[in-house]
C-alpha cells in the first residue's frame, strides 16, 4: 500500500519537472493537473496518517510512536514537496479553484519539514514524543501519584492556597524535560517554514486568514483592544473578591492576581471560582456540576445529550461508528492522550471525539464543543480534499462554542430537564458573571499564547527566555503572576497542551469572538426580542439549515464569504460580545467604585 503511493509520488513529480526543466512558464492546464494530483494522493494518503495518529494517542507505547511518526513524516515529506513544487505555478493565470488550492496546498502543514534527509523523521519524532510526554506527565503530591486531570479536579475545588500552590507547581515540573525537544522543533519547523518562502513558522501561522500575514496580527490587535476594557474590569472585581477571601499575603488587593487561585490550570478560564466571586445580593440558584451528578448524567449521556441538539437543529444523527469507536472515558490500563479532540478518520463519516469526560459543567460544554468540529466535518465531507477544512482554523473552533451558548442558558436546561425551573431576570447578572468568568477571562490568554510562539519563532525569544517571556505575557496580556519563584530551569509554557501538541492558539481567541457573532445572528433570524444571553436556537431548523449552509462550504471560499452566508457580516467584530454582555460590564463598573484597577 505504501510503497504504491510513493511509486505514484514519483511519477507526478516526472510529471511536473519538464515545464520547469525547459525553462517555459507553465500552463492554466498543467496547475490543474498538479493540483488534482497532489490532492488525490494527499487523500489517499491521510486515512492511514488518522489511523496512526489516533492509535497512538489512544494507546500510548514506544511501538505507537514509532508508527506515527513514520506516517506523519511520510505525510509531511509528500506535502512540504508538493507545497515546494506549487511555487512553479506562481504568477500562471489559473482558475479560481485552482488558485485556491494552491494557496491552501502551501498552508497545509503547520510545520513544514526541511526539504533534506531525514528531517521529516525528525521532526514527526519530536513532535510525537512531545505530545506523548505531556500526556503521560505525573508527579507526586501528598504521597500519590498525581495525573493532570486530577491536579485539574484539585485546582477548581480547593480553596486552599498552600495546596493549590503545591499542585500548580507540581504540574508545571513537567515542562523542563520538553525544552530540549521543543527548541529543536521550532528550529525544524522554521527551516521548513522558510523553504516555502515564509519568513518563520509565525508567519505560516498567520498567513491562513485570507489576508496578509502583518494585516492579521493587527486585526487580533484590533479585536483585543475592543475586548479589553471589559477584561481590566472582570479582573478587577475577581480580585478584589480573592482578596476579600484569602486576605493581602495570599492575594493583594492591588497587582497581579496569583494565576494558581482562579479554579484552572492555566487560568484560561475563572468559571470553577464562581462561588468565591458571585455577588452577596444575589446568586446562582444552581450549579450545573451538582445537577448532572443529581440527574445521573454518566459521560455517554451527555454525548447523547450533546447529540440530540445538533440534531434538534436538523443536522443527522452521529453515524453508528461514532459510538463503536470513540474513546469517551480515560481508560484504566494505558496511557492516552486525555485532552479532548474531534476527529475525522475516513475524511467521510468515520467521526469520533477523544475525552476523558467527567460528569461536570465544564465537560458537558466541551462535549458540544467537540460534537462541533464533528458536524463541521460531516458538513463539508463532499468538498474536493483540500477544502476539507473549516473557513479558518477559528471557525472550526466556533461551531460547537456557539451550539454551547444555547446549550447553557437556563431556558433549555429546563427543557431537557436538567433543571426543573428556569430563574427569572434576578438571575441574569450571576448567569452573565459565570459565563464571563469562562469567555471572557479566556480572551487574553486565547491571544498571548501565540504572541510567545510567534516571538519563539521570530528568535526574539530564546531558549534560555522561554520562561521570562512567559511569564512577561502573561503579566501583559493577563494581569497574572505565578505563586512563587519559578525554578531556573522553569519551562512552564510546555505545561499547556498546545504547546508540545504544537496546535496554533489564535484560533481559539478568534473563536470566543466568532460564536457571538453566530450567537447575535441566528437570535436574530429566530426572530428572538429579549436580552441575547437568554436566547437559545434549540429546536430551530430553519436557522439550523443556514448554519449548516455554512458548514457545507468548508474552505472552499475565503472565510468573510462564510460568514457573510450566516450572518451577513464579513468581518470579525468583537460588538457582539458587548452586546451579549453590557448588563455584566455596566453592574462591574458600579461594583469596582473606589478599586483601583488595573496591574
Ligand atoms: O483545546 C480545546 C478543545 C479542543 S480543540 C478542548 N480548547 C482550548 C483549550 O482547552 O485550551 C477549547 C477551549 C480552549
Ligand atoms: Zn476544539
Amino acid at each position: 500500500m505504501k510503497s504504491q503511493l510513493l511509486a505514484a509520488t514519483a511519477v507526478a513529480l516526472l510529471a511536473f519537472a519538464p515545464a520547469s526543466a525547459q525553462g517555459s512558464k507553465p500552463t492554466a492546464a498543467e496547475a490543474k493537473a498538479f493540483v488534482d494530483k497532489a490532492e488525490a494522493e494527499l487523500a489517499a494518503l491521510n486515512p492511514y496518517v488518522a489511523r496512526s495518529a489516533w492509535v497512538r494517542a489512544t494507546y500510548i507505547t514506544e511501538d505507537t510512536q514509532w508508527l506515527e511518526a513514520k506516517a506523519t513524516a511520510q505525510q509531511n515529506e509528500m506535502t512540504a514537496r508538493y507545497a515546494r513544487e506549487a511555487a512553479r505555478f506562481n504568477g500562471v493565470a489559473v482558475d479560481p479553484v485552482t488558485a485556491r488550492k494552491l494557496k491552501l496546498l502551501k498552508l497545509y502543514l503547520v510545520s513544514p519539514a526541511p526539504d533534506r534527509p531525514g528531517a521529516a523523521t525528525e521532526l514527526a519524532t519530536v513532535t510525537t514524543r512531545l505530545d506523548s510526554t505531556y500526556s503521560s506527565g505525573k508527579f507526586q503530591h501528598g504521597g500519590k501519584t498525581l495525573t493532570l486531570n486530577d491536579a485539574e479536579d484539585i485546582l477548581a475545588d480547593s480553596r486552599d492556597p498552600a495546596e493549590l500552590k503545591a499542585v500548580w507547581e507540581g504540574w508545571h515540573s513537567v515542562g523542563p524535560q520538553m525544552r530540549a525537544d521543543y527548541a529543536r522543533l521550532a528550529e525544524l519547523s522554521n527551516e521548513g517554514a522558510r523553504g516555502l518562502g515564509f519568513k518563520d513558522t509565525g508567519a505560516l501561522w498567520r498567513s491562513n486568514y485570507d489576508m496578509d500575514p502583518d494585516a492579521f496580527a493587527a486585526d487580533t490587535d484590533r479585536l483585543w483592544k475592543q475586548v479589553e476594557p471589559f477584561y481590566r474590569n472582570l479582573h478587577c472585581y475577581v480580585r478584589a473578591r480573592l482578596n476579600d477571601k484569602y486576605g493581602n499575603a495570599v492575594q493583594p488587593r492591588t497587582g497581579p492576581i496569583r494565576a494558581d487561585l482562579l479554579g484552572n490550570m492555566w487560568a484560561q478560564q475563572w468559571g470553577n471560582i464562581y462561588d468565591v466571586v458571585q455577588p452577596k445580593s444575589a446568586g446562582s440558584s444552581y450549579s450545573l456540576d451538582k445537577l448532572l451528578v443529581e440527574k445521573g448524567y454518566d459521560p455517554i449521556k451527555m454525548v447523547r445529550t450533546g447529540e440530540a441538539f445538533y440534531t434538534s437543529v436538523g443536522m443527522s444523527p452521529l453515524p453508528e461508528t461514532f459510538w463503536q469507536r470513540s474513546m469517551i472515558t480515560r481508560p484504566r490500563d494505558r496511557e492516552v492522550v486525555c485532552h479532548a479532540s474531534a476527529w475525522n478518520i475516513d475524511d467521510k463519516e468515520d467521526v469520533r471525539i477523544k475525552m476523558c469526560t467527567k460528569v461536570n459543567g465544564d465537560d458537558f460544554y466541551t462535549v458540544h464543543h467537540e460534537l462541533g468540529h464533528n458536524f463541521y466535518q460531516r458538513a463539508y465531507k463532499d468538498q474536493p480534499f483540500l477544502f476539507k477544512n473549516g473557513a479558518n482554523d477559528g471557525f472550526h473552533e466556533a461551531i460547537g462554542d456557539f451550539v454551547g451558548l444555547s446549550a447553557l442558558t437556563p431556558t433549555y436546561l429546563q427543557q431537557i430537564g436538567l433543571l426543573d425551573k428556569a430563574p427569572g431576570a434576578e438571575e441574569d447578572i450571576p448567569f452573565l458573571l459565570k459565563m464571563a468568568l469562562d469567555k471572557i477571562a479566556f480572551l487574553p490568554f486565547g491571544l498571548m499564547v501565540d504572541r510567545w510562539r510567534w516571538q519563539v519563532f521570530s528568535g526574539e525569544v530564546t531558549p534560555e527566555t522561554y520562561n521570562t517571556a512567559w511569564w512577561k505575557l502573561r503579566n501583559q496580556y493577563q494581569g497574572l503572576m505565578p505563586p512563587g519563584d519559578r525554578p531556573a530551569d522553569a519551562f512552564d509554557a510546555a505545561a499547556k497542551y498546545h504547546v508540545p501538541a504544537n496546535v496554533p492558539y489564535t484560533r481559539y481567541f478568534l473563536a470566543h469572538i466568532y460564536q457571538f457573532q453566530f450567537h447575535r445572528a441566528a437570535c436574530n433570524q429566530i426572530g428572538w426580542k429579549g436580552p441575547l444571553h437568554r436566547c437559545s436556537v434549540y429546536g430551530e431548523k430553519e436557522m439550523g439549515q443556514k448554519f449548516n449552509a455554512m458548514l457545507e462550504m468548508g474552505a472552499s471560499q475565503p472565510w468573510p464569504q462564510a460568514m457573510a452566508a450566516f450572518t451577513g457580516e464579513s468581518r470579525a467584530d468583537a460588538s457582539a460580545v458587548a452586546d451579549y454582555f453590557k448588563p455584566l460590564n455596566d453592574w462591574l463598573t458600579v461594583q469596582n467604585k473606589g478599586e483601583s484597577c488595573g496591574w
